[in-house]
Formats: structure tokens, sequence, C-alpha cells
């Protein structure tokens, strides 16, 4: 079986709101001016260059924004061009909460545990509710959709609605997957916090993972839950995959990433003899080091000789601590060899880096060809991408712009086309 990443698509409507608390990025680049035309093509890059190593590559849509629908169940009514507008002059906040291009970091889309690991044998993809931040809990109806039509084609795959929203649920973000190999039995790590921290919120709840647990028909050997130290939720991690990722049998991790962290080790030790532990401690790399870098905000990925790469954000070589723990990493002869750095610097400013941006699934070959191809990526349909991109995103969205109709309308028919070139009815997806 194959793991197979599916990128967010940077919508036209990037943009920066400074709408997650606990998300220093987010909160550092309020106001700033964003572009989103290289917002998108920095993603797209990023999408070919996991092609270029060999890996299959899919990808899910922006979702349509401003979300007049949401403005309506808000009270506002009429057309959606009235809809924005009573809106941005009643309360200009909701209004950039329904503009938010936040469906681009797909590692919160859903929680995925391949059939290997569940005891009926079927895939089972829980979409997350994001309730914790009003801009982000918009996105599960459209999510759903996507992934139903994804997976409609494989039988084998059961796709959950969202939890109860009072069971705060960020997806695969807090989700870690262990295993000998992609398509053998794996050990599934759900983390979650306690909070709020510092006023912080901790946004995967306990209880939420739990439910993930029992719907995902994981057995009590294959599935752990973990709490997130306080230290790294006040410190911005507001997801555990700031602070750590894995790839088969290795966990990449900070020292300061779990609470309890030597009874998580020694519960993975047992369950899983096989993995490899790679803690980077504090006193080489400080957690504020490694969340200003996204060190571990990175993609860890077997190539097809046997060793791992290290995809990161180009932002990881700039932090001094950090580059020369890389550079160690890679001299030590260990399960990871290489490292290499993408400019992803758009989504970075709002706390997304390589691995906020893809859902991971494993399949086989068959169900890989059974998918909705138009979610899959080749060549060709990234350079379309790219000329549309260029011809049709915002060069710039400056904090004041996000009230005006015009933009409003571009960002609808700049998605237009998208679907239109993808071959998605305009209905489908809604
Ligand atoms: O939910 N930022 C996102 C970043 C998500 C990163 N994902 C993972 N770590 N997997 C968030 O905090 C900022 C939007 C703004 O402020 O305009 C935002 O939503």
């Amino acid at each position: 079986m194959l793991e197979v990443n599916f990128d967010g698509l940077v919508g036209p409507s990037h943009n920066y709101a400074g709408l997650s608390l606990g998300n220093i990025a987010s909160a550092t680049h309020a106001g700033a001016t964003s572009s989103p035309r290289d917002a998108a093509l920095q993603g797209l890059a990023k999408m070919r260059r996991m092609m270029a190593l060999g890996f299959a590559q899919g990808l899910l849509l922006p979702h349509d924004r401003p979300d007049a629908n949401w403005l309506r169940q808000l009270g506002f009514a009429g057309n959606d061009m009235a809809v924005c507008r009573a809106a941005w002059e009643a309360q200009p906040a909701l209004l950039r909460n329904a503009f938010s291009a936040s469906a681009m970091w797909t590692a919160n889309a859903a929680t995925v545990s391949p059939r290997p690991d569940t005891v009926d044998g079927r895939t089972h993809i829980s979409v997350a509710n994001l309730s914790s931040m009003p801009h982000r809990s918009i996105e599960a109806g459209q999510t759903g959709r996507q992934l139903r039509l994804l997976f409609a084609g494989l039988s084998g795959v059961a796709v959950h609605d969202p939890l109860p929203a009072c069971f705060g649920d960020e997806g695969a973000a807090n989700h870690v997957r262990l295993c000998p190999g992609h398509g053998q039995p794996g050990l599934e790590i759900f983390v979650h916090g306690s909070g709020p921290v510092n006023g912080f919120p901790a946004r995967q709840h306990a209880a939420a993972s739990q439910a993930l647990v029992r719907r995902h028909r994981l057995a009590p050997d294959r599935a752990i839950l973990a709490r997130q130290s306080n230290d790294a939720i006040a410190a911005g991690a507001f997801h555990n995959d700031v602070v750590a990722v894995a790839n088969e049998t290795v966990l990449f991790t900070h020292e300061q990433a779990f609470a309890e962290r030597e009874s998580l080790y020694s519960q993975i030790r047992q369950l899983m003899p096989e993995a490899q532990i790679i803690e980077v401690p504090a006193s080489l790399v400080s957690l504020d080091d490694a969340i200003r870098s996204y060190l571990f905000n990175s993609q860890l990925v077997t190539l097809g000789d046997g060793g791992m790469l290290l995809l990161l954000p180009e932002e990881a070589r700039e932090v001094p601590s950090v580059a020369h723990w890389l550079q160690d990493l890679v001299g030590a002869n260990g399960p990871i060899g290489q490292v290499e750095f993408m400019p992803l610097r758009e989504s970075m400013r709002n706390g997304g880096g390589p691995a906020c941006l893809r859902l991971r699934v494993v399949l086989d070959q068959g169900e890989l060809a059974a998918l909705d191809q138009r979610f899959l990526l080749d060549p060709a349909k990234c350079d379309a991408l790219a000329a549309l991109i260029e011809r049709h995103w915002p060069e710039r969205i400056a904090p004041e712009d996000i009230g005006q109709p015009d933009l409003w309308r571009q960002c609808q028919s700049a998605r237009a086309a998208l679907l239109d070139l993808l071959g998605f009815g305009p209905e489908e997806l809604l």
C-alpha cells in the first residue's frame, strides 16, 4: 500500500485576518497584506516536488468564499452580495470569518485510520468539526462533500460526519500513525490538549479523540491517547503537528511535545518494538525555536531507496539552532538521511507549514485507481492549474480589501474557473 497526500489548494481569498487565537504566526501577521497568487503557486510547487520524488499526489479544493450561506444562518438576508455587504457593515469580523481560506490546511480536514489498523478492515475517515475557531468551524460541510465524492467508488472506506461540536476535533494534525510499512497494521496516537493554557485553547479535546478511537474501530493495542504538554500549547503549538511528526517506524518529536513523555514512549515501545523515537532536546532546540522554524511541521517520507527525507519549510534553515541540529541529523547515519526546504512563506505566515497543507491517506493501487480522479494530479494538470492561478487569483489582499464587492466576485469567479477546469459541476461541492 502507499500513502497519498491530498494538499489543500490555497484559495483566492487567502489573507491575514489574525483569526486563530493561540497560533502565534496568525496573530503576528494580523493586518498584513497577503499574496493569494504566490500562496497558491507555492503550495502547488510543493505538490509538484512530491510528484517528482515519485509520490502520488492529490488535492482538495478551496471552499466557496465568502461563505454567504454561513452569513445567512447568522440572520443576514438577500443575495450573496447583499448578505456580504450587510455583514461587513454590521460586524466586519463575521465577514472576515466567512472569507477565510483556512480550508487550505487539509491536515485539519479529517482523521484517517487506514484499514490495516481497524477491526472491521475498513478505512475510517472522520471529518473534523474544527469547532474551536469560528472561521474553521465553517469548513466541515464542504470538506465532507469533497471527501464523499473522492471516496464514492471505494466501498471499503467509511466517511463519517463530524463529531458533535462540543467535542473539539481538529483532524489529522493531532493524530500520529506509526507502522512497520504503510500497508501493515500500525499504532495510532491521538493527541489532545487540556486547557486553556495561558488563555490559549486546547483545540483537540480528549473526548473527541476517544470517540474517534471508538468509531474508527481501532483495537486497544492499535491506539494510544496522549496529552499535549501545557508548555507546548503555551508556546504556540496549537496542534501537535507543530511539535511532532511520524513516518512508518519513526517518531520525530520535540522533548516538550507531550505531557508524561516517558510513559508515552514506553507504551509506544511496548506496542511497537520497531519504533524509533528521534527526540530533539530542548537544550539544543528550544520550544520557541521549534515553533518559529516549524521544524516538526514537515513531511517525513520514505523514498524509493528506503531512506527517509524530511521536507521542511525554508524558515527551518533560518533559525541557527535548528539549522545546526538538521546538519547533525543528516550526518548521523540514522533513518532520516536527507532534508530539503520548500518556500511556503505565505501559508507559514498564518501558521501553516508543509505538514499542515496535506492530508495523508493510505491506499492500495486498486483503490487509488477507484478514487474520483478529478482530485488527483499529474504534471499537465499542474501546468493548467498554475496558468489558472496566474490568471484568476488576486495578486494581493490588504485588510480593507476584504470589504470590497469586487474582491468577493473575483474570489467566486476564480473558484468557478477552477471547478470548470477540473470538471466539477457548480453545485457538486456545495
Ligand atoms: O487553524 N491558521 C490555521 C493554521 C492551521 C495549521 N494546521 C496544522 N497545524 N495542521 C489555524 O490556526 C489563520 C487564519 C487567519 O488568521 O487569517 C489560521 O486559521
